[in-house]
């Protein structure tokens, strides 16, 4: 039976896996630098791309292909390409696609090192960066320039859980001339397929939701056809931030249960998110699954559900968030997201600091910011401790 044909939880458990040697049921780590030729003119053939095969584990690798192979499929994608880490895959893609001159279009609210790329690194090259509002499509429309080459979105985007409007800004993309680049992370394709509404590019963090067991530090950039996939493969060989086999594996077998995952992060979320909205504590609650989301309705357009990743600003501020953050006991006290444990972290002092305050304020992330990332603990042990936390706030 083809995948093609198979519902997203079955492609989850199958994709990327093929037949291998004694019946093995998974794909062998093949931990291997370098592949054996058979002669010199064999070595030659697969240099000159005349026949199929492996020659050196930074240009490609079975148990990487693999893992590629079904990320493609599970975003809807042709190939996908798997790299080092989120931030690996963001710069690779960005260096493949921009030049000395070219514009980029990116929300304000992006995990914090993607918005310093831009501004302190490519900006040393020639590549100019406006930094919108990208929820207000209006925004986007207003900031593109006829040299804008991508317009780049996190939707729900780390950390305010802001929702852009991903047909309306790769419309906009499109009309320019410019490619929609979209960053997938916080709802993995079990929850949003990017692709169907209109972005070129898929990024991701597979440190996350993809494997989420917090063991691994990797990236994947899915591309939509195989001129496209050639030029990102050419560079991403030349600037070297390839993932490696084990923990290709690793993402491979998270995979399995990313379906199952996200529908217990989801289950979780919504009922701490509700539990959040009518705490005294708590001033405000950003979770998509809430219509109190100033974007719910677009959400309901684009996500199949809200996911795990829920914002909230407490009554008193940094201060009250320091009280939590030191207070809860099963909730981690950690950045990243994405993984089987829930994890509690303060972003202004924390994942965007580099931003700096004036940043972090433009981009809505107030000082007293909580970003929980819900797991798939049994929620009444959550919300206990949770509670028990919040009481500790005068
Ligand atoms: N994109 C998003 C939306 C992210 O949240 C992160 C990391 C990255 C890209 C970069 O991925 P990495 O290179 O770490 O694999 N976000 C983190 C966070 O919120 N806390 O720690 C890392």
């Amino acid at each position: 039976m083809k995948n093609e044909n198979l519902q997203f939880d079955s492609k989850c458990v199958h994709s990327g896996v093929g037949e291998y040697e004694h019946g093995s049921v998974v794909p062998p780590i093949y931990q291997t630098s370098t592949f054996k030729f058979e002669n010199a003119a064999h070595g030659a053939a697969l240099f000159k791309g005349d026949v199929e095969g492996y020659i050196y584990t930074r240009m490609k690798n079975p148990t990487v292909e693999a893992m590629e192979n079904a990320v493609a499929e599970l975003e809807g994608g042709h190939k996908a390409l798997g790299c080092a880490s989120g931030m690996a895959a963001i710069s690779t893609t960005f260096t493949a696609l921009l030049k000395s001159g070219d514009h980029v279009v990116c929300s304000k609210s992006v995990y914090g090192p993607t918005l310093t790329l831009l501004q302190t690194v490519l900006s040393k090259f020639g590549v100019e960066a406006t930094f919108v509002d990208t929820d207000i499509t209006e925004e986007i429309e207003k900031a593109v320039k006829p040299n804008t080459k991508i317009v780049y979105v996190e939707s729900p985007a780390n950390p305010v859980i802001a929702i852009t409007d991903l047909e309306a800004a790769a419309k906009i993309a499109h009309a320019n001339n410019a490619l929609f680049v979209v960053d997938n992370t916080f709802m993995s394709p079990a929850l949003q397929q990017p692709l169907k509404f209109g972005a070129d590019v898929v990024v991701h963090s597979m440190t996350k939701f993809l494997n989420g067991h917090a063991d691994v530090v990797g990236g994947i950039i899915v591309v939509k056809n195989e001129d496209d996939y050639k030029m990102m493969r050419r560079i991403l060989n030349q600037m070297g931030g390839v993932i490696d086999p084990f923990n290709s594996f690793l993402v491979h077998r998270g995979l399995k249960t990313l379906a199952i995952r996200m529908q217990k992060h989801t289950e979780n979320a919504q009922i701490i998110a509700e539990y959040l909205e009518k705490h005294p504590k708590v001033k405000w609650v950003r979770y998509p699954g809430l219509k109190s989301h100033p974007n719910y309705e677009v959400g309901l357009k684009q996500h199949s559900a809200p996911g795990g990743m829920i914002s909230f600003e407490l009554t008193d501020g940094f201060k009250a968030g320091e009280i939590v953050m030191n207070n809860v006991k099963l909730c981690k006290l950690a950045v990243s997201l994405g993984g089987v444990e829930t994890l509690v972290q303060h972003p202004a002092s924390m994942t965007h600091l580099t931003m700096g305050e004036a940043a972090r304020a433009t981009a809505g992330i107030t000082e007293g910011l909580v970003r929980l990332s819900v797991g798939i603990e049994n929620v009444k042990d959550l919300i206990n401790d949770l509670e028990q936390a919040l009481v500790k706030i005068q």
